[in-house]
């Protein structure tokens, strides 16, 4: 068992995001038994959930003539435009059936504002709009977190670097983790998330 100031945090173990789902990440239903594992480890564990109205601005769908995986200019930043994915209440935004639920004691949801994007579990994509994870984890006296999920190089990396910021010790356990890839997102992701003090293990 870890120590108590460590917490678990599994980022979007979803339908959408594995094999047959609206964005698919290559093999990512492959970490799931890893995962299931960890929880055990870890007195805290936090999930998040992906949960978009289907309105969404990140989705190429809402963007007439736009192809999905291009890139567009919202008010707050370069975005790229998904596939329509992780629509709240639809089958493509729950955890897939595999991912052990009952040992989290919170479920965070994110992406629910139809304007911003949130790949972050700590702040939304104008990298200002708290989600209240950091409230949660400092109140319960959580200092070092591990993060494991999908995908690696958006919503796992984006929250990494995010907890190092607010000066939490952030580890990506890789191996536990799947990755989109897009035009070198990975490698970009890597080096942005260690400039930040993040280690990945
Ligand atoms: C994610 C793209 C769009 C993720 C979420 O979970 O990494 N990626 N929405
Ligand atoms: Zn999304």
């Amino acid at each position: 068992m870890r120590p108590a100031s460590e917490a678990l945090i599994v980022i979007d173990v979803q339908n959408d995001f594995c094999p047959g789902g609206a964005l698919a990440v290559g093999g990512g239903d492959e970490i799931i038994a890893e995962i299931n594992a960890l929880m055990d480890q870890f007195e805290t564990v936090v999930l998040t959930q992906d949960w978009h109205p289907a309105g969404h601005t990140s989705f190429a769908a809402n963007h007439p003539g736009a192809a999905p995986f291009s890139l567009t200019e919202m008010p707050y930043g370069p975005q790229v435009l998904w596939p329509v994915h992780c629509v709240q209440g639809t089958g493509g935004a729950a955890f897939h059936p595999a991912l052990r639920t009952d040992p989290a004691q919170m479920i965070l949801r994110k992406g629910f504002r139809a304007a911003i994007d949130s790949y972050s579990a700590f702040f939304e994509n104008d990298r200002t709009t708290p989600t209240g994870l950091e409230g949660y984890l400092r109140t319960r006296g959580v200092t070092a977190v591990t993060l494991v999920g999908l995908a690696t190089d958006y919503c796992v990396a984006y929250s990494a670097a995010d907890a190092a910021r607010l000066g939490l010790a952030a580890t990506i356990l890789e191996s536990a983790c799947r990755a989109i890839d897009l035009n070198g997102s990975l490698a970009e992701a890597r080096s942005a998330t260690v400039s930040a003090g993040v280690v990945w293990g």
